[in-house]
């Protein structure tokens, strides 16, 4: 494996958003005892400290988070959303917006520093400074909309940071990958009108958000076929998650041509994560995040920027992360997933059938793809 310049972004104060005890399942309407939200700072702290103790943290370039300015929000969100959470967060805290995003005083400022996290690692990516990267981030960004956060997400980390790209970069066409256990809604929603965004998301059906993710919803009048939905059956295991990369994303991408690929990194397709049902092992990020440097290398120059999402395991999460640094920067730490031994000989890692057919429809839109494709702004 090449050795390549990997960019790292983490800021303490991403442990500082204070979600409480209070909401959703952990909330549990009051009949059960309030127990730390599940986006909780633990899981990415916990990876960031994997980072460090493993010693690859001096095989990366630390790139400094900077907050998003207002403009840098105003390209993707309402002025009323981003006041909003500007006035909740000075006084007590408040909800994003779907009444499961708890956030405390401050928080603001942080879901700025997510944002502008993730620019940051865009910026580094584009001008050439690093190779590829990765922003550890939070709070994550991939269900909020423009007019509301949700899902635990304020802002969207990675629309803000590719409107910032295309507005001052000069990036055209740009591809995301959301390999997070739910639907990648927000960026979808964002992007759903404009023919120069791929959305592509791979996710369990039917999880978060219930009704939306169906390989039906392909994108707006004049940028048909650029949203792919993978709803994939729960249970789905490294197979499945590998067959989507190789037959929908790759040829997805190949045919979109983009000139950067961003990925919404959620790490809750894991088997031991709490808020999802699938099978995916630290093996299985390694491979997906291999796969995706590769696509990279095809069609863009490398250039791939990771942004984190989801993944609630705080066990789990800081080696499958680990894993996928490793694949990003070619390097390899000798560390060890301690679960591979209870997971990697799953029978749930070879593609089923039932899940061969979904792959099967979005395999389709994905080969209309490379048909036809105009330069950016010509059409
Ligand atoms: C939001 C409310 C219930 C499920 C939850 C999902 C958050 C997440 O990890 N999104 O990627
Ligand atoms: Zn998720």
């Amino acid at each position: 494996m090449t050795e390549r310049r990997t960019g790292y972004v983490w800021h303490e104060r991403y442990a500082w958003h204070d979600t409480g005890t209070g909401v959703g399942i952990a909330g549990s309407g009051g009949f059960n005892q309030p127990h730390q939200a599940f986006e909780s700072s633990e899981s990415k702290s916990r990876f960031a400290g994997l980072v460090e103790v493993s010693g690859l943290i001096d095989d990366l370039v630390r790139i400094p988070a900077r907050e998003a300015s207002d403009a840098d929000l105003l390209r993707v969100h309402t002025p009323e959303h981003v006041d909003r959470i500007r006035r909740e967060s000075a006084d007590r805290g408040g909800d994003g917006g779907d009444g499961f995003t708890p956030f405390g005083r401050g928080s603001f400022e942080i879901a700025k520093l997510a944002a502008g996290g993730t620019m940051a690692a865009v910026e580094a990516v584009v001008r050439g400074r690093v190779d590829n990267a990765y922003a550890l981030v939070r709070p994550p960004g991939h269900h909020a909309r423009r007019e509301m956060g949700m899902g635990y997400c304020i802002f969207s980390n990675v629309g803000v940071a590719i409107e910032y790209a295309r507005a001052e970069l000069g990036v055209g066409r740009v591809a995301i990958v959301d390999y997070d256990v739910h639907h990648g809604n927000g960026a979808q929603q964002i992007f759903w009108d404009d023919p120069d965004v791929l959305a592509i998301s791979i996710h369990q059906d039917r999880l978060f958000p219930q009704d939306s993710g169906s390989v039906e919803e392909v994108g707006g009048v004049g940028a048909e076929d650029t949203t792919i939905n993978i709803p994939l059956p729960a249970g789905s295991g490294n197979g499945a998650y590998l067959a989507a990369i190789d037959r929908v994303v790759r040829p997805a991408i190949l045919g979109f041509r983009p000139e950067l690929i961003l990925v919404s990194s959620g790490f809750d397709p894991s088997a031991v994560d709490p808020l999802g049902c699938m099978s995916v092992t630290a093996g299985g990020f390694r491979s997906m995040a291999a796969r995706l440097v590769e696509i990279a290398d095809e069609t863009c120059g490398g250039r791939i920027v990771f942004s984190h999402e989801g993944g609630y395991s705080p066990v789990h999460v800081p080696f499958c992360g680990l894993a996928v640094l490793e694949a990003l920067s070619g390097r390899d730490t000798g560390v060890e997933d301690p679960f591979a031994i209870s997971f990697d000989d799953s029978p749930a890692h070879p593609l089923q059938p039932w899940q061969d057919t979904v792959i099967e429809r979005a395999e389709e839109i994905a080969a209309r793809l490379g048909l036809g494709r105009a330069e950016p702004g010509e059409r």
